[in-house]
């Protein structure tokens, strides 16, 4: 009898719930915020059937309330090679390249994601997967210190990597196997209360960033947040306050618009834990730590290359004019004045990307992607917006910079997808032609 191997969006699901299932007992907070966007989207969907309906279409309904992100910063070439290996177990691969280099952090990251949609529609969680570049440490000795410590780290167990061979070996986990090799990964991503510096050394790196002390001083790469979906964040972000959870003032990304764009995202600060560090003659010192926040995400329509390059430029203005000292919400809403926001326009306009259906009942044939227009326009294809699964680096920077208490000026560096991809051991995925395949292939059917 053949072995049967348990399919990678069943491992992908069990390991996003033992993770949901963990932070919820380490940061109650979460579970607070869980709750508040599980009451918000259900209350929107019963308001919005138009909404409902898309995200039916587009097979985004059922996955919603099990919808998450997290986020790990890793310290190595090597931690982010073995992160790559243990992620393709849960069929999750590096899409997109974002540098925080330029706004002042010493990292550069991709996230780790499903890519099909059959199995972003089973499960699409994702991890925002950070790499610290030690090189952007100027001071030489707290640089070589970083290393040695990173050099020794080892944040998979024994037990972990030993199914992850299996499963390069054999192309697949057995059930039995599963039950072992999830708990083992998850715990590669729990709070370490005990840390591996001396408080001398957190501090020193603290100085230098406090990303750096963060990545440096644990034994592993804790999962800092972990992220649900709302489908109205504006209610969201009013409403956490009435839960007791303290929201930064701002939402990042686009302004509330009628037809949501890319990704809007708010956050909750990072909760103060007690660490134990290393004294000198062994004896253990006291202190803390802030690491592990709370967020929270709308995911709107994928852009294209254009729309991109449009949304990029109207920020900027917005940012521009916040400059001057205009209100950000007036300097929003002034900039993305010139963003249509009307799906046909944006559709028409080659700004976003759209999943196209025959709804005619009957085969199109003879038609031709040079009719697909007139075809929508007739109700006899649908086109509806595909949703964006990446981030954004503007928005991740002012997640980042959110949950830093110094704020003193920091050296801007820029790395590069070249040398990421190096140190991932692979080649990351461009989200661009992910959606555009997925665009591609609806036209086809549609028109089959
Ligand atoms: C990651 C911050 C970025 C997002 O949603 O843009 C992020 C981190 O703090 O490690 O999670
Ligand atoms: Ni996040």
């Amino acid at each position: 009898m053949a072995t049967e191997f348990v399919e990678s969006s069943e491992i992908r699901a069990l390991f996003a719930a033992q993770m949901s299932e963990m932070y919820r007992l380490e940061v109650p907070a979460y579970g607070d915020l869980v709750s508040l966007v599980e009451d918000i989207n259900a209350e929107k969907l019963a308001q919005d059937p138009t909404l409902e309906d898309r995200l039916r279409a587009t097979g985004g309904l059922n996955r919603l309330n099990q919808e998450r992100h997290g986020a790990i910063r890793l310290g190595s070439a090597r931690e982010l090679q073995l992160i790559r290996r243990f992620f393709a177990v849960l069929g999750m691969f590096a899409v997109g390249y974002y540098d925080l280099g330029p706004s002042g952090m010493p990292v550069h990251s991709t996230a780790f994601r499903p890519v099909d949609p059959a199995e972003l529609s089973k499960n699409p969680f994702r991890v925002f997967t950070s790499l610290l570049e030690t090189r952007a440490i100027s001071d030489p000795s707290i640089r070589d210190d970083a290393d040695a410590v990173l050099r020794q780290r080892q944040i998979f167990s024994n037990e972990a990597s030993e199914l992850l061979l299996r499963f390069e070996d054999r192309g697949g986990l057995t059930q039995t196997q599963v039950e072992e090799f999830v708990p083992a990964l998850v715990d590669t991503f729990k709070w370490h209360e005990q840390a591996a510096l001396t408080v001398d050394q957190y501090n020193s790196m603290n100085q230098i960033h406090q990303l750096v002390a963060d990545i440096v001083s644990f034994k592993g790469p804790h999962i800092n947040h972990l992220t649900p979906r709302t489908l109205d964040i504006d209610a969201a972000h009013s409403t956490m306050p009435h839960r007791g959870i303290t929201p930064k003032e701002t939402i990042e990304g686009p302004p509330r618009r009628k037809c949501p764009i890319l990704l809007r995202q708010t956050s909750f600060k990072a909760i103060e834990e007690a660490v134990v560090f290393q004294g000198e003659n062994g004896e253990a010192v006291q202190g803390h730590h802030r690491a592990r926040f709370g967020e929270i995400e709308q995911r709107g329509a994928a852009l294209t290359q254009k729309g991109r390059s449009l949304y990029d430029a109207t920020l900027q203005k917005a940012h521009d004019l916040m400059a001057e000292g205009g209100p950000r919400h007036a300097a929003l809403s002034t900039a993305f004045g010139q963003f249509p926001d009307d799906w046909t326009q944006i559709r028409q306009l080659g700004l976003g990307f759209f999943q196209y259906q025959n709804v005619s009942g009957d085969r199109l044939t003879g038609r031709s992607v040079g009719d697909l227009e007139a075809l929508v326009d007739d109700g006899l294809v649908r086109a509806d917006p595909i949703t964006y699964e990446d981030f954004l680096p503007v928005s991740a920077a002012g997640i980042f910079r959110s949950n830093l208490t110094d704020e003193s000026a920091r050296e801007c560096v820029s790395f590069s997808l070249n040398e990421f991809e190096t140190s991932l051991g692979a080649e990351v995925r461009n989200p661009f032609y992910l959606y555009e395949s997925l665009q591609r292939d609806s036209i086809h059917s549609a028109l089959r």
